[in-house]
């Protein structure tokens, strides 16, 4: 590995996993996204891809498909699509469980002190964050929020660190 890998160094493989994140309506109303998001850069996440955007009912209810059958299904489509959402793709070493970690428990009275749950979520469905729970999850839902254009390549200058 250079000292000095420049862009057109080939990726390492080890470091190419990539996961979805979105930051959800609460995330974006409290102003929480810069606190956010440089909790993953600071771990040593790299954002590949990044949108803000109103989610679709269409869309919200493919994202939440496996919620479909579940009793709070209409309460989670119409939150995640009462106001924008901030969409990340971020890649890195074990990027999909490395940002479960950070994220904390999905019920924010079981996330640890130090997650962003744990930090500044206090309800279920209002909890700041989602992401991706699984390499194939991953897959699928990138799939669903950006297209092969939307990803750009670059190399953080603290690369090799990661
Ligand atoms: P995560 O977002 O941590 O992957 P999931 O996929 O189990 O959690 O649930 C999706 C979202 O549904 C959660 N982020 C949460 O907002 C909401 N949710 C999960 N369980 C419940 C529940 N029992 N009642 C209301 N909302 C829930």
């Amino acid at each position: 590995m250079p000292e000095h890998p420049s862009p057109a160094a080939p990726k390492d493989p080890a470091r190419a996993e990539r996961t979805f994140v979105m930051v959800k309506p609460d995330g974006m109303r409290r102003g929480l996204a810069g606190k956010v998001l440089a909790r993953y850069e600071e771990k040593g996440l790299k954002v590949v891809a990044a949108r803000l955007m109103l989610i679709s009912r269409d869309l919200a209810e493919k994202h939440y498909e496996e919620h479909k059958a579940k009793p709070f299904f209409p309460e989670l489509v119409r939150f995640i699509t009462s106001s924008p959402v901030l969409v990340l793709a971020l890649e890195g070493r074990n990027a999909v469980q490395v940002v479960r970690s950070l994220n904390g428990a999905t019920k924010p009275w079981e996330a640890a002190p130090g997650t962003i749950r744990g930090d500044f979520a206090i309800a279920l469905t209002p909890n700041v964050v989602h992401a991706s729970d699984s390499v194939p999850t991953a897959q699928r839902e990138l799939a669903l929020y950006f297209r092969d254009a939307d990803y750009l390549e670059y190399s953080r200058t603290d690369e090799e660190y990661y």
